[in-house]
């Protein structure tokens, strides 16, 4: 079978990163390898072409297409499995990602044959045994529309598979993170057991963490001809376990790379004993979830750490040449003291780099509940969802002047706190001139927020 795999584009009304970098899709390139012995699979990343998707299926004619999906691709996810139907009404259409898994029923559509709410080499093999016969029936972490979308009733999770990098290939120089282009994206252990509230990621992968197959991860980090690569883990100062085999892994294969992860306060406090080798043999940045200046909060969100660890964290790492991109989350009842309050802290904690984003009570978190009444906007808006725009109505100051803080706050800690120098030395001028542009895409957006 001739098998199309897609990404959809950037939606460019959203508040998302992607307006000054996106990496690659990790997802496809992991169903690619999967595919790639018993069909003729493309990856198409509509992140990167211009092309439409109907130019696209008249010149590879698939029989199948298959898009990946983020929360705030709903709408588009759908529109492109109905252009593919329209081009050609053969094409089989299949929908799978994380959107796909939190919330299949977004794409009970007549567009969508086949929604994936997850994703395993045994799923995938019965289905295409399946799909091969013209027998539909049902299969556990498919939802077919024959079956009006009915699942087995087993819950289950996304299995992690080689991927195959070559699959991007006309892509990479594309993909970035931040500072750091071309740059690869890899997971080494799934899981987070931090299980914080206001977070979807342990609920994806699970609270139990667990290493990718040893054999599978050197295999991937030998394909990875990046310079660069980030890894996706939840919190990758979990264990010395997992930090001894990535130490000895990186010395054994020789690799010469920069890395970036996602490290706890929690984490970096406990295992701060490997972070002098951790920076040695490449680490640059760590994505820290700092989320608040207020302890209250902290342990209102499950936070196992306090406004002091932070600080504490922020020193430690500076001890060891780390970078810190530090991440925030403003509580809807904040007021202008509130945000004060934030931007002093930040001062004292000396972030490389900072985001700060309002509180997204996403549909599957307890928390959805408690503020349900305020929400400005319905489940259904499926493109305000980006965890970049206000969701919930503040109680204390107009939303207006939320807007504003956020807007200020944002500009004030990433202009005035970090170094920018010392960013053009490390990431260089052309890679910072992109960050730069998207940010001004990005304030532009919350300009226009602020005067609906
Ligand atoms: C890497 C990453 C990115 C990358 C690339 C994501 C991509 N796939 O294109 C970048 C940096 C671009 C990105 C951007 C954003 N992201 Co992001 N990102 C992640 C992260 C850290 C890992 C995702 C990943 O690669 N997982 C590993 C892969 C292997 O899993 P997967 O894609 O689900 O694929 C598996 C299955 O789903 C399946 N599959 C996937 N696609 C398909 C398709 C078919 C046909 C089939 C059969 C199967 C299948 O195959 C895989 C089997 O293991 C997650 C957090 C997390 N740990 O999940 C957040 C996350 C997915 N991102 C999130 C968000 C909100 C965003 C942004 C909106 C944030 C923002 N405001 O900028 C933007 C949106 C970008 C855009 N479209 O414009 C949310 C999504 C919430 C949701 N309900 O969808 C997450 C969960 C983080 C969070 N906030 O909790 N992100």
């Amino acid at each position: 079978m001739r098998i199309l795999l897609v990404r959809p584009p950037r939606i460019k009304q959203a508040i998302t990163l992607s307006d000054f970098m996106f990496s690659e899709p990790l997802g496809l390139e992991i169903i690619y390898g999967a595919l790639k012995e018993d069909h003729e699979v493309q990856i198409f990343d509509m992140m990167v072409e211009t092309k439409s998707l109907r130019a696209k299926i008249k010149e590879f004619l698939p029989h199948l297409v298959g898009m990946t999906s983020l929360c705030i691709d709903v709408v588009k996810v759908l529109d492109l499995c109905r252009e593919a139907k329209e081009t050609d009404s053969r094409i089989i259409t299949l929908v799978g990602g994380t959107q796909a898994y939190l919330n299949p029923k977004a794409f009970y559509d007549e567009g969508v044959d086949h929604i994936f709410e997850y994703t395993t080499k045994d799923n995938l093999k019965d289905f295409f045994a399946s799909i091969n016969k013209g027998d539909i029936h049902p299969i556990d972490g498919i939802r077919s529309r024959a079956l009006a979308y009915k699942s087995t009733g087993l819950r289950g999770r996304n299995e992690y598979m080689l991927p195959d990098r070559g699959s991007t290939e006309k892509y990479r120089e594309e993909y970035s993170y931040f500072g750091y282009k071309p740059a690869a994206i890899m997971e080494f252990g799934t899981g987070c057991q931090k299980v914080c509230d206001f977070c979807l990621r342990w609920r994806i992968e699970g609270a139990e963490e667990k290493l990718i197959n040893l054999d599978l991860t050197k295999n991937d980090l030998r394909n990875i001809k990046e310079p660069t690569i980030m890894f996706i883990d939840n919190d990758f100062l979990c264990s010395d376990e997992k930090l001894n085999t990535f130490i000895n892994l990186v010395k054994d294969l020789n690799l010469k790379k920069n890395y970036i992860m996602y490290g706890s306060v929690k984490g970096i406090i406990e295992y701060e004993k490997y972070l002098k080798v951790l920076h040695e043999i490449g680490l640059k940045a760590l994505l820290v979830g700092y989320e608040t200046f207020n302890d209250d909060e902290l342990s209102k969100y499950h936070k196992s750490s306090s406004a002091d660890d932070n600080i504490k964290t922020a020193e430690i790492l500076r001890k060891y040449g780390i970078d810190v991109w530090a991440s925030f989350m403003a509580h809807p009842d904040w007021d202008k003291k509130d945000f004060k309050s934030l931007r002093r802290y930040i001062k004292k904690l000396k972030p490389q780099i900072t985001t700060i984003s309002p509180l997204t009570p996403f549909p599957n978190l307890p928390m959805y509940r408690t503020l349900e009444d305020r929400l400005l906007y319905s489940m259904e808006d499926y493109e305000k969802w980006s965890f970049g725009q206000v969701m919930i109505k503040p109680s204390k100051i107009s939303l207006r002047e939320y807007y504003g803080e956020l807007l200020k706050t944002n500009l004030y800690v990433n202009i005035f706190i970090n170094k920018n120098t010392e960013m053009i030395k490390k990431y260089g001028l052309k890679n910072i001139y992109r960050v730069l542009k998207g940010s001004i895409k990005a304030v532009k957006k919350y300009k226009a927020l602020m005067n609906e």
